[in-house]
């Protein structure tokens, strides 16, 4: 078999996404997400103008060499633009893989270690008795674990709460690459945050009890001896993470913040390689790899950094926000059906506007997801409804403190 064509597709339904389309000469498709949330066309002409040529006559079955290939001909590694594109081909040679051989991807890495997974939803409230119909809400939508972000007095906007109230019932919106031209700005004062989050956990815990499983994400913020203050202070609340509570560049403040604090932490939405792992693992400085199969180089590098994080008893907690495509969610679920050492899946239901364009296999039962038994990654493109939708500038807000000074966002 041989590669014919490569083609990217670049679509906005909802959401800007980058889908890479490859061809064979046996007729076979195959579709790879290489969506950077904010930056999507730099990795749309990353493909369109160095990579689709490369592709063209090359083996769609020798996904390793490809991979490899890929990463190391072009001598500037690394990086999330790279990595996106590199995970879009990966994802599409497995795709084409499973179609040929009649599986599903998970049973190409192995089979099947359990009947689904388990996932996590997301609540959020701008005072703590919408927050808590915010909680009821997904646990009616079958949700058992519940990620609880939380306005902050003083604060006007707040990763992860939402800007309007939601609805009785309504899912929780979340949407925050806002589609304008200038990014939004929003503010921060970390002293405010890290009094007030522990008391709305406290809350949350007595009317809910001890059974739920309870996450929390601090985006970035934290310096190291803040991250661990805040981590300390949420130990009675018994979070099952604490997500990216020191910028993920400073690897060496987890060091610091787990001195202090056994609260389990989770890290790497914004790693692209294994190697941003290694040390982290090898030290058993966290408990949870956060990465997401479209920016951290596909499947592949995806299932080896499993299989290291194993030795440690590290576990998965795959980043699967909106702006993930149903096929780069696709990809990582196929990964947590096969490793041993599976955590637990972020789940966001994409919007119906996307699942038109994007049809998927994938279901979510009795609080398990599963990607589906149809060959290959279970998601096909509809073409002509992604047509429909022309991608739209897009970005993420920023933010800035009280003073004016730039802060992580
Ligand atoms: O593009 C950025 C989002 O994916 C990110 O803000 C979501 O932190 C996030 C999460 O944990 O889902
Ligand atoms: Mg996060």
């Amino acid at each position: 078999m041989k590669i014919t064509a490569a083609e990217v597709i670049v679509t906005s339904p909802t959401r800007n996404f980058v889908t890479l389309k490859i061809t064979t000469d046996e007729g076979l498709t195959g579709i790879g997400d290489a969506t950077l949330n904010g930056r999507e066309l730099a990795v749309a002409h990353y493909l369109k103008d160095h990579v689709a040529q490369l592709l063209i006559g090359k083996d769609p079955h020798a996904i390793e060499d490809m991979w490899q290939f890929l990463y190391r001909s072009s001598y500037w590694r690394r990086g999330p633009v790279t990595m996106a594109a590199i995970a879009a081909v990966d994802m599409a040679l497995w795709d084409i893989k499973g179609k040929a051989a009649g599986m599903p991807v998970y049973q190409l890495l192995g089979g099947a270690c359990r009947r689904g997974l388990s996932t996590y939803g997301h609540a959020s409230g701008r005072d703590v008795e919408e927050l808590f119909d915010s909680i009821r809400a997904e646990q009616e939508h079958g949700y058992t674990a519940i990620r609880v972000q939380t306005s902050v007095p003083g604060i006007k906007a707040l990763y992860g709460v939402a800007a309007q109230k939601q609805a009785s019932g309504e899912r929780y919106d979340y949407e925050p690459a806002q589609r304008t031209a200038q990014p939004a700005e929003e503010d921060w004062d970390t002293r405010a945050y890290l009094r007030h989050v522990p008391t709305v956990f406290e809350a949350v815990r007595h009317e809910f009890g001890p059974e739920m499983i309870l996450l929390h994400d601090g985006h970035h913020r934290m310096t190291p001896l803040q991250a661990a203050q805040l981590g300390k202070s949420l130990e009675p609340y018994d979070l099952f993470w604490l997500e990216d509570c020191t910028p993920a560049e400073n690897q060496e403040a987890l060091r610091l913040v787990r001195q202090h604090t056994t609260t389990p932490l989770a890290i790497g939405e914004v790693f692209n390689t294994i190697w941003d792992f290694k040390d982290l693992i090898r030290e058993q400085l966290i408990d949870y790899v956060r990465a997401a199969s479209t920016h951290f180089g596909g499947i592949s590098p995806l299932k080896k950094v499993m299989d290291y994080a194993a030795m440690y008893q590290v576990k998965s907690g795959f980043h699967g926000p909106t702006d993930v495509s149903p096929v780069g969610f696709a990809a990582q679920v196929h990964v947590g059906m096969a490793i041993h050492n599976f955590g637990l899946q972020e789940f966001m239901p994409h919007s119906e506007k996307t699942n038109s364009v994007f049809r998927q296999q994938l279901t979510f039962e009795g609080g398990l997801l599963h990607p589906g038994d149809a060959p290959g990654l279970g998601v096909e493109l509809d073409e002509k409804e992604a047509a429909k939708y022309p991608y739209q500038q897009a970005y993420l807000p920023y933010n800035r403190l009280n003073d004016g000074t730039v802060h992580d966002w």
